[in-house]
């Protein structure tokens, strides 16, 4: 009789006990298999299937059928171990490697695998990415079609990997703490779909190489701080493509690093520790099970540092291992590869016999070369069928034409290619209709209204769904005005935000709000006050001094249902954050074609700050990089709780920034402060003029509108727009209604030139049109090109002040009618 897992428990807890107080590799010796014996052929078919993916992917490849691939060949035996402690309602965070955990979870399928590396847009094919991420990018749908959750906790989930070494581990922090607060607040318990009690894992998968990112132990300590029930697995090959771990870590060990992070036996505070051969598959198997079971019950962090892994076919397709490893290693490689070690181990013990290995082998063969060729021609029909429909039309084309020869080579060359891609057929359509340009034949119009359809749809194929298209997006969120009575009190700019957020806290269960003092110290301008008092440490919370994980924590939350508020406490240091903004975040509902989103609120403050590092006006470098999400700046604290209302109904991600000097000022308290909202995308004229526009947002506003009020006593009428949406931007074209009446524009910010103050006049001159109705050349006031300088003269040096303003429309008006407007200074 094959003995279960079960009954082997008191000796594996001996050896789990003694890697945990050591953290040395788990060296289990087993008498004889501690799994049932369909278990371990199942394991072993499954490692021989994603072998296999690997060796054929990287054929596909090097035969030109794909553009690059990444494999996770040598990691088999750990990810079918870890997929044994995965459960529906657990989510990972992982990378490039995990193939087999992904297929071993039923999280991902083979077809789908060969989909991605073929770029195929379908979604139904690659529902991770619809070809728009390279291989091995791994992510399930969390969403349904119209953008609503589907059942999380019926699920095996996956976050959206992400390309940047390291770049998972930020996220996982939210993903794990997810589980926390789920457990823990117990209006959270009716949420079934995104949690029960709390009780899923989150897996993280990361390289060895990678634990030498700053933001892996950024990650590892914020986790352990939260006690946040993340298992988070090393995948050590020994290397990062070509540099080895002498070069990556102090004393070549990541475990020895780590065990600073090691709890005492019995404590709560710090993580378990495992580290094991990733050739071992019963250690490995033993190793997971114990180490879930604890995260998953006692909300305790783990780490499995899996150690002796190999990487048969090298780093990725890019390059070949034998360049860098020496002969020994290479040798080593052979000889320790994880499923030339299982097959031993399993006919040592008598599981299986070589025929019957070799006959499994033979059949996950033939099942990858057919899940491939399914692939491949699911890719390739619609394309081939796009390319015949062109050549069909081309051909028609050359019937009436005097360029038949030249239209029937093109129309040849097209047909001709072994792999056509949609971009042959549409350079081909264009060659096609620059040859006969000259000519007038009915049937052109057929082509170039077929050119059109195509166009169209492959801009639904590659650029759709960087913002919401459910009916929750935030331009969908109806606008309720701010209402004010006799009563509305004048209050602190501060306060207005704390009332707005006391309303949302009461509203939404999911909401929580976090950052460096916004907990006891309510934020340090006080946006928060009295609120962790009011509603609890786990909904209104300190972190530690960490942006990219505040950040992360964030999105992993929202992953998971959560409506998290996260404070970055100074525009400046949102750089820190920025990457992960940047690359996760933002391209969060792009990459994934709608499967996934995660409507994070940064919360921050800056703009007319002081300084070289307080400045708050590095606005276009935000802007660029975080396409794909919200930028707000609103002048006020009113406008900035309208926004934020907006925000908390809508299913987006957004940076909102907080005008630093606006905390202190008094303004009216709406009587419906709870409910009324700002809309996106819609400038306000906060001063009517009729003759200059004057462009800006933020604190500039205040500066703009000292500026129209002297240019008043000049006789110079300055009609001043509030832009206060950079994006989405003035979407009702409101700065080109006031141009047609104004004729000239200045474009007024403190950032750097070219910065954002060109990115709007690109908007209202290029995009809305507002070159024909000038009278005057556009201009742009930026600040310098350097960081602002400290103290008040430093700042009226570096930045756009009143007389500069001031100077700027003067000229512009000088220019036109020097008699009336004499220069002056
Ligand atoms: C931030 C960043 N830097 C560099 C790279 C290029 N790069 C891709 S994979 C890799 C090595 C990663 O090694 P490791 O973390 O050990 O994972 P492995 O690929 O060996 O599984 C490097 C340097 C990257 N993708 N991201």
């Amino acid at each position: 009789m094959t003995p279960e897992l079960g009954d082997f428990q008191n000796s594996f807890d001996d050896l789990i006990s003694s890697a945990r107080g050591g953290f040395r590799a788990v060296q289990i010796s087993m008498p004889e298999p501690a799994l049932r014996q369909g278990e371990i052929l199942t394991d072993y078919r499954l490692a021989c299937r994603s072998r296999q993916v690997s060796l054929v992917g990287r054929r596909e490849v090097m035969g030109g059928k794909a553009k690059f691939g990444i494999f996770g060949e040598g990691k088999e035996l750990a990810q079918i171990a870890m997929a044994k402690a995965f459960r529906k309602g657990d989510f990972r965070s992982g990378y490039y490697r995990d193939q087999t955990f992904m297929f071993a979870a039923g999280a991902t399928t083979v077809q789908e695998f060969f989909a991605q590396l073929y770029a195929h847009t379908d979604v139904e094919a690659d529902p991770a990415s619809a070809g728009r991420a390279m291989n091995a990018h791994f992510a399930t749908r969390s969403l349904n079609p119209d953008g609503s959750w589907k059942n999380l906790t019926e699920m095996f989930n996956s976050s959206a990997d992400v390309s940047p070494t390291g770049s998972q581990m930020p996220r996982l922090v939210g993903l794990a703490y997810a589980s926390r607060l789920y457990r823990q607040l117990e209006a959270l318990h009716p949420f079934t779909q995104f949690s029960h009690n709390g009780d899923e894992i989150a897996f993280g998968t990361v390289g060895n190489a990678a634990t030498a990112e700053g933001m892996f132990w950024e990650a590892i300590n914020a986790i352990g701080v939260l006690r946040a029930p993340a298992l988070i697995s090393i995948w050590d090959d020994g290397y990062g493509i070509s540099v080895g771990n002498e070069l990556q870590m102090v004393k070549q060990n990541i475990s020895e690093l780590l065990n600073g992070f090691r709890r005492e036996r019995g404590a709560q505070d710090g993580f378990d520790l495992y580290s094991v051969r990733g050739w071992d598959y019963p250690a490995l198997v033993v190793t997971y099970l114990q180490a879930a079971d604890v995260v998953r019950r006692e909300h305790i962090p783990a780490i499995i540092h899996v150690i002796e892994l190999t990487q048969p076919q090298g780093h990725s397709t890019s390059g070949s291992h034998e360049r860098y490893k020496t002969k020994e290693r290479l040798m080593w490689e052979r000889d320790y590869d994880c499923l030339a070690k299982f097959r031993r181990w399993i006919l040592d013990n008598g599981c299986a016999s070589d025929q019957e290995l070799d006959q499994i082998e033979a059949e996950e063969h033939r099942l990858v070369e057919e899940e491939r060729k399914a692939a491949w021609e699911a890719y390739l029909t619609p394309i081939q069928e796009e390319r015949q429909a062109a050549s069909d039309l081309i051909q028609e084309i050359a019937a009436g034409s005097a360029h038949a020869t030249a239209l029937e080579k093109i129309k040849k060359d097209l047909l001709d290619l072994p792999h056509p891609l949609r971009r042959d057929i549409m350079a081909a359509t264009f060659q096609a209709l620059m040859t006969v340009r000259g000519e007038s034949l009915p049937k052109k119009a057929l082509l170039v209204n077929w050119k059109k359809t195509q166009a169209a749809a492959n801009e639904e194929r590659y650029s759709s769904h960087l913002y919401s298209t459910s009916t929750m997006a935030a331009l969908n969120v109806p606008v309720v005005e701010a209402v004010y009575s006799q009563d509305s009190p004048h209050v602190h700019g501060f306060e207005v935000l704390n009332a707005c957020f006391d309303a949302a806290l009461a509203r939404d269960p999911l909401l929580i709000a976090f950052g460096e003092d916004v907990g006891r110290l309510g934020d340090v301008n006080q946006g928060f006050r009295g609120l962790q008092e009011k509603y609890g440490t786990l909904r209104v919370s300190d972190t530690g001094i960490r942006e990219t994980t505040i950040l992360g924590q964030a999105i992993g939350m929202a992953l998971r249902g959560l409506r998290p508020i996260a404070e970055i406490q100074y525009l400046d240091y949102l750089l820190y954050a920025l990457q992960i903004m940047s690359d996760d975040l933002a391209t969060l509902h792009w990459r994934t074609k709608g499967g996934q989103k995660a409507p994070v609120i940064v919360r921050t403050r800056g703009h007319r700050l002081e300084g070289i590092w307080h400045s708050g006006s590095l606005m276009a470098g935000i802007l660029h990089l975080v396409r794909g999400m919200h930028v707000l700046v609103p002048r006020d604290m009113t406008q900035a709780a309208g926004f934020y209302n907006t925000l908390l109904r809508s299913d987006e991600p957004a940076l909102v920034v907080e005008v630093l000097n606006a905390y202190r000022i008094k303004e009216r308290l709406p009587d419906n402060i709870r409910e009324f909202t700002v809309p996106l995308g819609v400038p306000q004229v906060i001063r009517e003029g009729t003759d200059v526009t004057l462009v800006t947002y933020g604190a500039c506003c205040r500066i703009a509108l000292e500026a129209a009020k002297l240019l008043s006593h000049v006789g110079i009428e300055s009609e001043v727009i509030d832009v206060q949406s950079l994006s989405p931007f003035d979407i009702h074209g409101r700065i080109l209604d006031s141009l047609k009446k104004t004729s000239r524009i200045v474009f007024v910010d403190e950032d750097v030139p070219g910065g954002t103050t060109a990115y709007m006049l690109q908007e209202a001159i290029e995009k809305q049109g507002g070159y024909f109705w000038l009278d005057s050349p556009p201009r742009t006031l930026p600040g310098k090109p350097h960081r602002p300088a400290y103290g008040s003269d430093g700042d009226y040096w570096s930045k756009p002040n009143v007389e500069q303003v001031f100077e700027s429309v003067y000229d512009l008006l000088h220019e036109v009618d020097p008699h009336s407007y004499p220069l002056f200074y």
